[in-house]
């Protein structure tokens, strides 16, 4: 066989059936949160589908070598609360299994709420959380539910070994009332906009969330995908414009992993059916890639 079929399996043959493989995926393709325009839970099977597509060297030329075991897709369920309960207890066998970082597609960001509460609950010790977001996703209660994607981060907070001194958030430009009121509330917050990302660089932004999440035992990094300019990533339900490009975005998780304890990470928002030429599904790729690059320079 020749070497390029070799490599042309799903995650480009690095898919390993090994318990210990050093990255662990799981697909949560839900919908149902969206306020907008739906279609997230598509983006799984699609993200899959391209992946022998992309080359599995990352763009500083490491060919990589990490395993990756996908768990494949949570099974979709009509009752919401069960669905997040199956969700969470998937979720805390990958993140106290052996491997070095859990990965997690949605789905629309609803879907980090039991992705959350189960890494919260896996470990003793303050937790922290990266938000790479448009959305600050701090209100209590979004049209009538308090588990929808604006609500992500406000319920995340109810674990009690996570507080706003260790929750940063990075790309803001959009906001509710409600949130910025949570913000003047809890100052300590790690806030920064995507204008101050713009003004300040992306570098000395990294560097802030780093310093702020001194003393975590880990930390949990969630991706939406509309933190992202649309210009690079359209395909998702609610994009908002002047925000960080895919560059920006991958320089800040390359410094961050390289500090962080990072232990869990998700990207959401990922829409293919509002996507164009899949850059969307083919930005979230790259951004896996390089991370799966991070996690094995890290271990070299
Ligand atoms: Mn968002």
């Amino acid at each position: 066989m020749s070497k390029l079929v070799e490599n042309r399996g799903l995650w480009s043959s690095l898919v390993s059936q090994d318990d210990d493989a050093e990255i662990g995926v799981l697909g949560v393709p839900f919908d149902n949160a969206v306020s907008w325009r739906g279609g997230t839970r598509h983006a799984p099977q699609r993200i899959r589908s391209i992946t022998p597509f992309l080359a599995f060297v990352t763009e500083e030329g490491l060919t990589l070598k990490v395993r990756v075991k996908d768990y494949g897709d949570m099974e979709s369920d009509l009752n919401w609360e069960r669905f997040f309960e199956a969700t969470e207890a998937s979720a805390a066998e990958i993140i106290n299994g052996k491997h070095k970082l859990a990965f997690f597609l949605g789905g629309d960001h609803s879907v980090g709420i039991p992705l959350f509460k189960a890494f919260a609950k896996s470990f003793q010790g303050p937790v922290g959380y990266i938000q790479f977001d448009s959305h600050p996703d701090l209100a209590d209660y979004h049209e009538g539910h308090a588990w929808s994607h604006a609500n992500t981060a406000r319920r995340n907070l109810e674990q009690p070994n996570f507080s706003p001194f260790h929750l940063a958030f990075v790309g803001l430009r959009s906001f509710l009332t409600e949130e910025l009121d949570y913000y003047a509330a809890h100052p300590e917050i790690g806030w920064h906009t995507a204008r101050s990302v713009y003004r300040r660089g992306i570098e000395a932004v990294a560097r802030d969330v780093i310093a702020q999440m001194k003393g975590v035992e880990a930390v949990y990094m969630s991706l939406d995908i509309d933190g992202i300019d649309p210009s690079c990533t359209p395909g998702t339900g609610t994009p908002e414009h002047g925000g960080p490009s895919t560059r920006e975005c991958l320089e800040f998780l390359r410094l961050i992993f390289a500090e962080l304890p990072i232990r869990a990470m998700d990207i959401v928002e990922v829409s293919p059916p509002l996507d164009i030429s899949d850059v969307t599904s083919l930005a979230a790729l790259k951004v896996m890639y390089e991370v799966f690059g991070f996690v094995q320079e890290k271990k070299e």
